[in-house]
C-alpha cells in the first residue's frame, strides 16, 4: 500500500525498502531506501495539520524566496511526485516525500555545549535569513498554537470536562499552573507590545528537529509543518525546554531533571551569532523570559491532553501524559530557581 503512494513518486515498489523512522510526535515517518536514493517518507497527521495543502505552500513560498537570496542554504523540501504536486492524497491521508540528508542524525537528548550551540545557530539562521520575508505570505498551519492566553483557557476548560479519576491524580499540577498564572499576563503584554514584531518562526525547535553531520556540526532544521508568523520566544523557548536538561520530556526519575547553565550560555551564544543584529532591544528584555513561557505551555498542553483523555499526543500507557506534565513543571520550577542568575 505505501509502495503503491510511493511509486507515484518515480520509486520502483520492488525495489524499496520501507523502515519506521525517527521519535516525532506527530506525522507517520518512514526512511525509504529505493532506486533513486535514500528519502523520508510522511503521512500527514491530519487530526493536528487540518489543511497539509497550507503548510506545503508555506515550504514552497519560503523555498522560492531561500533559493533567490540564499543558494547555498541547505533548505529541505519535499520532491514532486508524477503529478507534479508534492503532496499526495490517498484514500483521505496526505503524504509526501523528503530527500534523506545523507550523513545526517537526530538528537534526542544533547550531551555537551557544542551540539546546544550548532542547534541554536541553525533555528537562529532560519529566522535570520528570512527576516525579508513577508510574514503575511504563510499560511497559519496551526491557528493560535503559541497563543499561551489560548492554551491557558482551553486548560481551564479541560479541567471542568475531566473526570473526576483524572482531575483527582492532576490536582496538584492544576494548582501549580494556576498558582503561575503570571507567566501568561506577560505573553499578553509581548503580543500587545508593538516593539515585539511577528517574525518567521519555526515553532518546533526541539532538538530533534535539527540535523547534526558525523562531526556534531548542525546541518539544517527539519520539521517545517509549524514555521509560521510567532515571536522569536518560541523558538528561544523551545530550544531551552529541550536542551537544558540532560533528561527529555519522557524521563520518570524526576532528581534526573537538572538545568545545566552552561547550556543556556550555548545556547544565548549560538542563536545570537545569528539573531543579535535582527532583534530588537525590546525582543531582547525576554530572552530568559522564553523559557518560562514554553515550558510553562509544554506543561499545560500535556496536563489539557491528560484531562481530556490523551485526544491529541496518545498515550503509550496509562497516565503518559500526565508524567509528562510533571516533568515539565519540574523542569519549571528548576529554571525558576536560576531565572535570577540566568
Ligand atoms: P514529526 O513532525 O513527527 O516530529 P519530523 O519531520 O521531525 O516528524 O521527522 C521525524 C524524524 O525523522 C526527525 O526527528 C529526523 O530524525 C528524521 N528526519 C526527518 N526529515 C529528515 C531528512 N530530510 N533527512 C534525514 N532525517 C530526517
Ligand atoms: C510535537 O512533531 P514533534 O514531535 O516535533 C508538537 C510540539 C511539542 C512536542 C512535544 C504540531 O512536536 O508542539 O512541543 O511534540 N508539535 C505539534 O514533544 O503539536
Ligand atoms: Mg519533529
Amino acid at each position: 500500500m505505501l509502495e503503491k503512494i510511493l511509486s507515484v513518486y518515480g520509486l520502483n515498489p520492488e525495489k524499496i525498502t520501507i523502515t519506521p523512522f525517527g521519535d516525532g510526535l506527530i506525522n507517520h515517518t518512514w526512511k525509504v531506501s529505493g532506486n533513486t536514493g535514500n528519502y523520508i517518507f510522511q503521512k500527514v497527521n491530519t487530526s493536528v495539520f487540518k489543511h497539509p495543502q497550507a503548510i506545503d505552500e508555506n515550504i514552497s513560498g519560503i523555498k522560492t524566496y531561500l533559493s533567490g537570496k540564499f543558494p547555498d542554504y541547505l533548505f529541505i523540501s519535499p520532491v514532486k511526485a508524477t503529478t507534479s504536486d508534492s503532496l499526495y492524497q490517498d484514500n483521505g491521508e496526505y503524504y509526501r516525500l523528503f530527500p534523506f540528508v545523507e550523513g545526517s542524525h537526530s538528537l534526542n537528548y544533547l550531551e555537551n555545549e557544542d551540539e546546544a550551540y550548532e542547534a541554536a545557530k541553525q533555528f537562529g539562521k532560519f529566522s535570520k535569513l528570512l527576516s525579508g520575508f513577508d510574514t503575511k505570505q504563510l499560511n497559519i498551519t496551526i491557528p493560535d498554537f503559541h497563543n499561551l492566553s489560548l492554551r491557558y483557557e482551553q486548560f481551564v476548560s479541560a479541567c471542568s470536562g475531566a473526570s473526576a479519576e483524572r482531575l483527582k491524580h492532576a490536582s496538584d499540577y492544576v494548582n501549580f499552573v494556576n498558582q503561575h498564572k503570571e507567566i501568561v499576563d506577560t505573553y499578553l503584554s509581548i503580543s500587545q507590545n508593538p516593539e515585539i514584531p511577528l517574525r518567521v518562526i519555526h515553532h518546533d525547535t526541539k532538538i530533534n528537529n535539527v540535523l547534526f553531520d558525523d562531526h556534531k556540526k548542525g546541518m539544517c532544521v527539519i520539521d517545517l509543518d509549524t514555521v509560521m508568523p510567532g515571536y522569536f520566544i518560541s523558538d528561544v523557548g523551545d530550544m531551552m525546554r529541550t536542551y537544558l536538561s540532560e533528561a527529555s520530556e519522557e524521563e520518570r526519575d524526576l532528581s534526573k531533571i537538572k538545568i545545566r547553565k552552561e547550556f543556556y550560555q550555548a545556547i544565548f551564544n549560538g542563536y545570537m551569532k545569528e539573531m543579535d543584529e535582527v532583534l530588537t532591544d525590546a525582543e531582547k528584555q525576554y530572552f530568559t523570559y522564553s523559557g518560562k513561557f514554553i515550558i510553562y505551555m509544554q506543561a499545560i498542553r500535556f496536563l489539557t491532553d491528560y484531562l481530556e483523555n490523551d485526544k491529541y499526543y496518545g498515550a503509550r500507557y496509562e497516565g503518559h501524559n500526565l508524567n509528562r506534565a510533571i516533568n515539565q513543571i519540574t523542569l519549571l520550577k528548576e529554571y525558576l530557581k536560576l531565572e535570577d542568575e540566568l
